[in-house]
């Protein structure tokens, strides 16, 4: 992770509310105006010094309020205003400025100007959103997330505008519509909200075998991750990279996160969208508030031109992904976010991506989803932004300048002195005029083109369940169960037994165990799956791909973790040597009693308390950790909610440690689990039952965050929590 020590831009920060570089003509009074913080003196909006913010202006004390209150009609009037209308997918997010480095020059590939130098630290505004609900839902829903990166390079602004899942639902835009009306609430009574699991968006995943290899993700726990720094991001589409010859070649792009990919599981999900519905909005405030940066390394895959066919799916198909195996990623960058937003509504609102905005270097293909989503995302912001000016926004200003014949408008801030708005001209001296391609300017890669116009979908995209059972032989035993047990949620809310039915039938397609087990559970037989379907293993014929698995990624590093250490009143100051070594590997600790305020340790110290038991739940957290100390043990022993905080810890397999008789609790809550003997034990679970807190107690306790989770302990089935 970076240190929190203030790295100095390569480029003015354009982010902030100074004035760009790019608007020499706005007027230095109003960008000054816009830069203020709040003033000292309450006024109108034009400037008037307000003597009483209290009391409306009425006639006499008790008579009517009078229509000349100019000053309460401007307020209510702009509070009436106050929002806009939410994104109509993506409309729950949580941005972060930042920047990217290069760690080589990739001028092989492309004459992208920030892909260049390692010296040259790119700006960067980063938002992360859930996709179905609205602003108002919670964080830790099953859906894809949105990763929508803003680079403002000096060539103008790039947006990679991708999702943590790198396939689709659909491979032609024409369907978008479809797809987001059926998965968002049903028209008749909104409900239910920022789910899928009701039968519209069945009923068309059911209809549309396409969407097979996507609903595969989504229905794993990657649609439910432990934090935005812990997630993939992907874009999803093949660009093109484009070199100064002019030699073109394919590129898939790849978020890493450097703290590996980690998820939550569903029941820590649901219980999170009660206990803390910002979960991860909080996680990314936090952690960058705290100096723990979070950190994406940028993957490519590279196809030359000449191999675009030698594949058996279509690089133009993103409903597929490119597997690892076949194509390594080449790691070639770092993404740090390091500043949080000073007002969520001015950046984080107000932000407009859109995949069309790309620099010399990069360019699109042919993918038909790709095509639509470059007239979309400038038209939302037309009715979201209310203007075409929305890039005249802080958040939205390239760092490079902008200069055209564009005028007028919604909302217009640049004053653009002079005579001229027209290209060509001789009355502004020719300016702004165009720039030659072998001078940098912008030109389109040229791309044969060919064929008759047609409403059709290629044939190279026929395959639509290859990749979804590579996806499915690719994870591990744990993560199948966890998919099969997503199905059985999703599908046990579908009230239609004809979309349920139709639905198990594409999974024979996919996978004829998986289906089965899907039928079984939804008490209905699994058809047969249609003749020929379990021969077909194309994508190349890989077996499995282990990129695809979670259980893959690194677990060596407890960074940002949060640990819950329970306490009360004498709890033994000796165990509490543990906090101090978590915390040097940068963990953080938080220290969770039946009350608020402070308690005493052992030796009569005051801690103080972060949280108390019933405002959180184990949910909340990494790892718990139980100190010794016989009246605090005893104390907590008896507290409810302790011990079905260690009850939930355990059945959701997190790391839980105990220190002497701290290990009471933890046969407490196997108790209340109705665990024969009073004990949990199993992987993961770490006791000290005399002695000092020693370093193999440490190392095993720090290794065991690490893990993440541990799904192999004994009895979890039959846990209640
Ligand atoms: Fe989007 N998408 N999308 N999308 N999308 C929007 O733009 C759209 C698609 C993605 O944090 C909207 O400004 C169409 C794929 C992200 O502000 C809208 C199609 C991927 C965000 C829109 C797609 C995405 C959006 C809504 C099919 C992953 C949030 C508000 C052709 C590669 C960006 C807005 C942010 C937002 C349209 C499909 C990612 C309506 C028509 C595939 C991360 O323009």
């Amino acid at each position: 992770m970076t240190t929190p020590k203030d790295d100095k831009l390569a480029t003015a920060n354009p982010t902030g509310l100074q004035p760009s570089p790019a608007d020499a003509n706005r007027s230095e009074q109003a960008a000054s105006v816009l830069a203020q913080q709040p003033g000292e003196v309450l006024t109108t909006n034009q400037g008037l010094h307000i003597s009483d913010n209290q009391n409306s202006l009425r006639g006499g004390s008790r008579g009517p309020t009078l229509l000349e209150d100019h000053i309460l009609r401007e307020k209510i009037m702009h509070f009436d205003h106050e929002r806009i209308p939410e994104r109509v997918v993506h409309a729950r997010g949580a941005g972060a400025h930042g920047y990217f480095q290069v760690y080589k020059s990739m001028n092989h590939y492309t004459k992208a100007g920030f892909l260049q130098d390692p010296e040259v630290k790119t700006p960067v505004f980063v938002r992360f959103s859930t996709v179905v609900g609205s602003r108002g839902s919670a964080d830790t829903v099953r859906d894809a997330r949105g990763f929508a990166v803003k680079f403002y390079t000096e060539e103008g602004n790039f947006d990679l505008v991708g999702n943590n899942i790198p396939v689709f639902f659909i491979q032609d835009a024409i369907k978008f519509p479809d797809l987001v009306h059926a998965i968002k609430p049903e028209p008749h009574h909104e409900i239910p909200q920022a789910s899928a699991a009701h039968d519209t968006f069945w009923d068309f995943i059911s209809l549309t075998p396409e969407s097979a290899h996507m609903i595969m993700w989504v229905l794993s726990d990657r649609a439910i991750p432990r934090s935005f720094s812990m997630m993939e991001g992907f874009g999803v589409h093949t660009f093109r990279f484009i070199n100064e010859s002019g030699k073109s070649s394919f590129v898939k792009f790849h978020w890493k996160p450097v703290l590996g990919i980690h998820s939550l599981v569903w029941d820590e999900a649901v219980k999170l969208a009660g206990k803390d519905p910002d979960f991860h909005r909080r996680d990314l405030w936090e952690t960058i508030n705290r100096g723990q940066y979070p950190e994406w390394e940028l993957g490519v895959q590279i196809v030359h031109e000449e191999d675009e066919h030698k594949f058996d799916f279509d690089l133009l198909d993103a409903t597929k992904i490119i597997p690892e195996l076949l194509v390594p990623v080449q790691i070639i960058g770092k993404l740090t976010l390091n500043r949080n937003p000073d007002n969520f509504f001015a950046e984080t609102e107000q932000v407009a991506f859109h995949p069309g905005h790309i620099v010399p270097g990069i360019d699109f293909t042919n993918d038909p989803l790709l095509q639509g989503r470059l007239f979309s995302y400038t038209d939302t912001q037309l009715s979201r932004l209310g203007s075409p000016n929305f890039h005249e926004i802080p958040i939205n200003r390239p760092i490079a300048a902008a200069n055209n014949n564009q005028r007028d408008g919604h909302m217009r801030q640049t004053i653009v002195k002079g005579r001229v708005s027209y290209e060509p001209n001789s009355l502004g001296g020719g300016y702004p005029m165009q720039q030659p391609s072998d001078q940098g300017g912008f030109v389109s890669y040229p791309q044969p083109m060919e064929g008759e116009k047609m409403r059709v979908r290629s044939e190279s995209f026929a395959d639509h369940f290859s990749q979804a059972a590579l996806f499915w032989r690719s994870q591990s035993a744990w993560e199948k169960d966890h998919i099969v047990s997503a199905f059985l949620f999703e599908l046990g809310k579908v009230e239609v037994d004809a979309v349920r039915e139709r639905m198990v039938s594409m999974l024979t397609q996919i996978d004829k165990f998986l289906a089965y087990r899907v039928a079984e559970g939804l008490g209905m037989a699994a058809p047969k799956p249609p003749s020929g379907a379990e021969n077909v293993k194309r994508t190349n014929e890989l077996e499995m791909d282990p990129s695809l698995s979670i259980a893959n990624t690194r677990k060596d590093s407890i960074i940002g973790r949060k640990i819950a250490v329970l306490v009360a009143n004498n709890v033994d100051k000796a165990s509490l040597a543990v906090c101090k070594a978590l915390e040097a590997e940068d963990a953080v600790i938080r220290f969770i009693a039946p009350r608020l305020g402070e308690i005493k340790n052992s030796e009569e110290e005051f801690i103080k308390v972060n949280y108390s038991l019933p405002t959180v739940g184990s949910v909340m957290f990494d790892a718990v950790f139980i100190p010794g100390g016989q009246q605090s043990v005893e104390a907590l022993c008896a507290d409810a909610h302790a011990v079905l905080f260690v009850k939930e810890a355990y059945k959701h397999g997190k790391a839980i440690a105990a220190h002497h008789n701290g290990a009471m609790l933890i046969a407490q809550a196997a108790r209340s689990a109705g665990i024969e003997h009073g004990e949990f034990h199993g992987p993961g679970v770490i006791t000290l039952p005399s002695g000092v807190i020693n370093d193999s107690f440490i190392k095993n306790f720090i290794g065991a965050i690490a893990m993440h989770r541990f799904t192999e302990r004994p009895g979890l089935d039959a846990i209640v929590a």
